[in-house]
This record gives C-alpha cells, structure tokens and sequence, in this order.
C-alpha cells in the first residue's frame, strides 16, 4: 500500500487526511498549494540532474541545442517556483532568497496563501554535484487581508506548513502541516513522491556537530566554549563526530534522521549570522519542533522571531533536545 503523497486518483491525499485528522476547516486550497510545490521539485530534481550536461552544451556559445539560453540552476529554479506557485491559484504573497521584492499576486490569480522560499539552497555546493535543495514555509494571508508584505512579516509559528526537498542521491521531500514530520522520496520511474519517512521524530540527544568551524576565530565565548565541551568532554563522555556538508538541507536532513545539533552563528565577522530567518530559518525551525526538536538563537526561540525585513538574518542552533539545551545554557552562562 505505496502511500504517494497526493494519492492521486483517491478522494484524500495523505496531506488532506492530516488536516482532516486535526478538524481543520480545509478547502483542499492547501493540499492543491502542496501538489503545485511538489511539482515544482520534481521539475527541479530533473533539472539538477541534467545540470552537468546542459552546462557542457553551454558551454560552446552559452545556448543550448535550441538556441535557447542557458539559464543558471538557481535562476531557473526561481522561475519554475515563481511561475507555478503563481499559475496554482493559490497564493498572495511570494517572497524568495532570488528576488530582492516580494511578489504580490495579481487579483485574477490571487489565493490566500504566502509561500517564503529558497529555490535551491547550497548555491557553493551545485557546481560540485553535492546535496542541494528547496526550503519553502507557507502562511495564510490574515483575516481581511488581500495579500501584503505584513502577511509574511509574521513569527515562525505562524506557518501552516514548511518543508524541503533535497536533491541528492534520491529527491527527498519532508514536509510538516503542523501535526508532525513526514519524509516522501520520489520514485523517478512512477513519477510520485512515495512515503518512505512516515513521522520523523529527532532522537532526544546525538552524537554529530555541524557547524562551519572555519569561521572558530569569530565565534563568540558561549559558542567556542559549547563546542570545546562537545570535543573534549570529560572522560568516560566521548568527543562528537563532526559532519559539514555546507548546504542547509542536507546537514539539516541528517539531523532530523541521526540527531545532534547544527548550528549557524552570528559572529564577529556576521554580525547577524548567514542563514535567512524567512525561507531558512523558519521552515528548519518548524520542521524541528514538529519532529520533537529545538531551534534557537541561543537565547530566542527561533519560531517567536517577528520578522521587520523579508530578508533578515538569524543565527541558527538547532536539533536534538538535550543537544540545544546544552547550547543554550552555554549561552546562559558564558559572557
Ligand atoms: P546560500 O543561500 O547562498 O546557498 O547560503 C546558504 C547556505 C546554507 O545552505 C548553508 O547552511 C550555509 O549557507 C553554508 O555556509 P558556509 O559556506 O559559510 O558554511
Ligand atoms: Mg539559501
């Protein structure tokens, strides 16, 4: 019994049975929202396969066999977003890492949803071939509300639903609607996202770090003197692994399944950290917390954050429980 995540042909899809299941008052508006977004992924899975090849192409006049110009994976990654969450019927609000503006729906297309999203996150990793992916977090526009700036410029724990979908050795797509975590890998040949990962839940404490400790010179005291406790902890502890893969999704990823913590600090140098509270943060938070995690800033929980700026950034701890508690009282205790 394949559970696919729109279980097309049957009258619930596995998303519409979750709202279902909480009493919600759905319309399927979010379910339809969904299936466009898993759409655009499967688009972007195959495009990011054929990336080396077109490139190559490319590369003898920068135009393809039809003449067409090659456009670079994260752009045209944006255009797949931005077009199909646009034509879905569904949304108000589209804001993206790509586009310095939000989108604001032109009332012939207009729905009540406001999607925030990173086309395709890890932009250091694409020429390399490594793990890639898609992080996306959807609110509904507020009471009244045509669809403005003001309905994305909400808290975290305003999402109805966030998600990723990774693009690695399989297109991996995990997604929370506010009742818990499930994973969907795409079955190339059916075409489906298959449901492989059914309530992904954070094991309470982990044994990998993830952190780029490139940047250890400026680190603040509560973050050097964490991950000096988690290297070199007092016998008979044994030091944490360390595993960095530099794209969101995939240490992100790893996390939910194997637990530890991931972090991404504010430093001397960042002064506000790298990672984007809207379409990064938020969603991993989300995902987090639905998978029985924490995600904090050290002294904040990410989720409470009130957004003042559409491309704000956020330090960035989180995974398993008792991983980010110990951060967090690092935080409490180190000046
Ligand atoms: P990007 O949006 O330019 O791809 O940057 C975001 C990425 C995240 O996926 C990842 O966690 C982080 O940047 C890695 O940064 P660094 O290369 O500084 O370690
Ligand atoms: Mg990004």
């Amino acid at each position: 019994d394949l559970i696919t995540l729109t279980r097309s042909g049957l009258p619930a899809s596995h998303v519409l049975s979750d709202q279902l299941r909480l009493g919600s008052t759905a319309t399927g508006d979010l379910t339809l929202l969904l299936t466009a977004i898993q759409v655009t992924s499967k688009f972007i899975a195959t495009n990011v396969r054929k990336a080396r090849l077109i490139n190559l192409v490319g590369l003898a006049g920068e135009t393809n066999v039809q003449g067409e110009e090659q456009k670079k994976l994260d752009v045209l990654s944006n255009d797949i977003m931005v077009n199909a969450l646009r034509a879905s019927g569904k949304t108000a609000v589209l804001v993206s890492e790509e586009l310095e503006d939000a989108i604001i729906i032109e009332e012939e297309k207009r729905g009540k949803y406001c999607v925030v999203f990173d086309p395709l996150d890890g932009s250091s990793n694409i020429d390399a071939g490594v793990n890639i992916g898609t992080i996306f977090g959807i609110y509904k526009i507020q009471p009244g509300s045509k669809g403005t700036i003001e309905d994305v410029l909400r808290p975290g724990s305003e999402m109805v639903a966030a998600g990723y979908t990774m693009y690695g050795s399989s297109a991996n797509l995990v997604l929370s609607t506010g009742s818990g975590v499930n994973g969907y890998t795409l079955d190339a040949a059916l075409g489906e996202f298959i449901l492989t990962h059914p309530n992904i839940t954070i094991p309470p404490r982990g044994k990998i770090y993830s952190f780029n400790e490139g940047n250890a010179m400026y680190f603040y005291p509560p973050v050097t003197a964490y991950l000096k406790s988690i290297k070199y902890p007092a016998s008979p502890k044994s030091p944490y692994s360390a595993r960095y893969i530099g794209s969101m999704v995939a240490d992100v990823h790893r996390t939910l399944l194997y637990g530890g913590i991931f972090g991404y600090p504010n430093d001397k140098k960042s002064k506000h950290g790298k990672l984007r509270l809207l379409y990064e943060a938020f969603p991993m938070a989300f995902l987090t917390e639905q998978a029985g995690g924490i995600a904090t800033t050290g002294t904040k929980r990410i989720l409470d954050i009130v957004p003042t700026d559409i491309h704000e950034r956020c330090s960035v701890f989180l995974g398993s429980r008792d991983d980010v508690l110990d951060v967090i009282k690092f935080f409490k205790e180190v000046p």
